[in-house]
């Protein structure tokens, strides 16, 4: 087990209860939490139907960077309502055009040694400062944000060790996605990734978040860097040196498993469509036109890596067969680079400003064309989240998507004819925080509830006997992007009825009934629905809506070989019970359609106990299954009440 982390210092000291013991359940003390718009409304709402008057955390914050597309009034009744509720319950505001959430909270809030818990999954930016920062479903935050403790598997702590340097034109995304190439997308639930060894010290902090960042998409509950001096300049030049704390690794730390990473040896790579574990070198991909390049999202918009790609654009022009789109990640980024007449170069070499924000990365505009190359510094390329079908979108640094832009195609960065551009840390960041509305709670104040904003649905306690219906049987590696969409429905996330209306949208098969009718039609004949999932369901992001929608409509179970952390968190929360199959070959024995019948699932329903249920073919026949879970005590508690605001 191990021993002397900093993974362990800083949950150790937040435990209020449980063992510390990996894989055991504890409950931590929470001190910061984040909101953005798509998940913080419904958040919101919760905190309010739990009848909080004031956030009891050190800090909350709340930021608009997802909707802001504001296409009909939805996205602005949605602001509205998160600035008003911030006001009302002591929440500091973050207002659009700001910045990504991960990007100003390390700027302006993350304290190196805290926890913070947000409703969004890349929530682990902050381990980029040193803080264990967690992602996690809006009710989980919203329990937080009241004061309550969050329940998590005490950790088991995977050590990457760094040595050596990067080489010019290769890039702290290129350390992330080699280490997706390692341990890839699934299997690494219940662990931290802690950064150790000579190499740490030779990486800044924008490029540290960059790795903790993209870290969400290897499934794991958070990933960290020491706390050391480098973190003590960057708070320094943000002019927060005061909130330093120095956290390390003990010398002997001891960790589960040991990955070493020579940066020396790092070279540029991409994740190919459409996983961000399926690696290739750029140099394997050179050549291959590309239409479009995409520069931003809270894992490549800090200041370092835009002035770097200012200065890579610098008397240059954009190759005419491609659009780039440039995406600074906060207003102090853009502030800077415009100060500095580092936008004008953007500009005069072509590239396209875009505002600050989520924007392309969430499907919020700028799809690409159907059968041609995007690349972007994002951090996930799930199919279709571009807004395409279809579409072929590669994951890179900003360093190879300057290449890309600058060349047409993909060009290793390395094979360019000038050198890449050194951007020293910087000493004082321009700090102007007029925008950010301070933590105030005004009980009186009025909350501004515009029509659109429906409220958080609620749930059944669980029936006595399950009579599901398949609705659906799906494959590996399913998304919260294929069970909920984003891009052009983002807009639906206050409004359960209608959002519930795409849930599984991707596979619906035209002229055919969607998953929405289906489940509509198993819910009114008094049945319930289920969902049959393979390996890693429900990947990717926290949205909790992957949970509520299948609840509203009338969903009981997802039985799968394995779950992902968050989404089962969410099941959870919302009543759904998240089932694995005992026997993985049951997974072929059932189909869509099937009946699942769970006779006495209240009573079957208790820690570590398999329960025992039927398949019915639609010929009748019958095939026993046993189905197992990782319920804690609390998890079948809330479960019986059909969910957490039932409780
Ligand atoms: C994402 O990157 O998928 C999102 C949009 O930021 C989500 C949150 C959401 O769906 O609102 C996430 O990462 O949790
Ligand atoms: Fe926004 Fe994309 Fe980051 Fe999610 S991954 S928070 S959509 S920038």
């Amino acid at each position: 087990m191990a021993k002397g982390t900093v993974t362990q210092k800083i949950i150790d000291r937040h435990v209020i209860t449980g063992s510390k013991e990996a894989g055991k359940v504890v409950s931590i003390k929470i001190d910061q939490t984040l909101t953005q718009d798509a998940t913080g409304t419904m958040a919101y709402l919760e905190l309010e139907a739990m009848g909080v008057n004031r956030v009891a955390t050190e800090l909350s914050a709340s930021y608009v960077d997802h909707n802001m597309m504001q296409n009909g009034p939805e996205n602005r009744n949605d602001h509205l309502y998160l600035q008003s509720i911030a006001k009302n319950k002591g929440v500091a505001f973050s207002p659009p055009g700001n910045g990504i959430c991960h990007q100003v909270h390390l700027e302006r809030f993350g304290v190196p040694g805290k926890t913070l818990l947000g409703s969004d999954s890349h929530t682990p930016t902050g381990g980029g400062i040193g803080m264990i920062a967690i992602g996690a479903g809006g009710l989980d935050v919203a329990l937080a944000m009241a004061g309550k403790p969050f329940r998590l598997a005490y950790p088991r702590v995977i050590g990457v060790k760094l040595t050596g340097k990067l080489k010019a034109w290769c890039a702290a995304k290129d350390v992330i996605l080699k280490l997706l190439s390692i341990l890839t997308t699934k299997g690494n639930v219940g662990n931290v990734v802690e950064y150790f060894g000579s190499g740490v010290a030779t990486l800044s902090v924008p490029q540290r978040a960059t790795i903790t960042n993209m870290g969400a998409e290897l499934g794991v509950t958070t990933s960290v860097f020491p706390s050391d001096d480098r973190t003590k300049q960057f708070l320094e030049a943000q002019d927060r040196g005061r909130s330093f704390v120095r956290i390390e690794a003990d010398a002997k730390a001891e960790y589960d498993r040991v990955i070493e990473i020579d940066l020396n040896k790092i070279v540029p790579m991409a994740a190919c469509p459409s996983s961000p574990d399926n690696i290739r070198t750029i140099e394997e991909l050179s050549g291959n036109p590309v239409g479009q390049v995409i520069i931003g999202s809270c894992t490549n918009s800090s200041y370092r890596d835009l002035a770097m790609v200012a200065e890579a654009l610098k008397g240059r022009k954009v190759h005419s067969s491609v659009t780039l789109s440039i995406a600074p990640g906060s207003r102090q980024v853009l502030e800077m680079l415009a100060r500095e007449g580092k936008l004008a170069d953007m500009i005069a070499a072509g590239a396209r400003i875009l505002e600050t924000g989520c924007g392309p990365c969430i499907g919020q505009g700028q799809s690409p064309a159907q059968e041609t190359i995007t690349v972007r510094t994002f951090n996930r390329n799930f199919a279709g989240r571009t807004g395409t079908r279809g579409d072929q979108s590669y994951l890179v640094s900003p360093e190879s998507a300057v290449a890309a832009a600058l060349t047409g195609c993909f060009t290793d960065p390395r094979k360019l004819d000038f050198g890449m551009p050194q951007i020293p840390d910087v000493e004082k960041f321009n700090i102007n925080d007029n925008m950010i509305i301070p933590a105030a709670a005004d009980v009186n104040s009025e909350i501004i509830r515009k029509p659109t904003i429906g409220n958080p649905p609620v749930n059944n306690p669980l029936p006595e006997k399950i009579e599901g219906a398949v609705l659906i049987k799906v494959g590996d590696k399913i998304t919260t992007d294929h069970i909920m969409p984003a891009g052009i429905y983002l807009k639906l996330r206050s409004n359960i009825p209608q959002y519930s209306r795409v849930v599984f949208d991707c596979f619906t098969e035209p002229g055919k009934p969607s998953f929405a009718e289906r489940a509509i039609a198993v819910r009114d004949s008094g049945r319930h629905g289920i969902i049959v999932g393979r390996d890693s369901y429900g990947q990717g992001s926290s949205r909790e809506h992957a949970a509520i929608c299948p609840m509203y409509l009338g969903v009981k179970a997802v039985v799968a070989l394995a779950i992902e952390r968050i989404h089962k968190a969410n099941l959870v929360n919302f009543g759904i019970l998240p089932l694995l199959f005992a026997d993985p070959a049951d997974y072929d024995r059932i189909e869509p359609e099937d009946q699942l019948l769970i006779e006495n699932a209240r009573r079957q329903l208790g820690v570590g106990k398999p329960m025992e249920a039927e398949i019915v073919k639609s010929d009748g026949k019958v095939i026993p299954v046993k189905l197992v879970h990782t319920l804690s005590e609390d998890d079948i508690r809330i479960i019986l009440a059909g969910g957490m605001l039932n409780c």
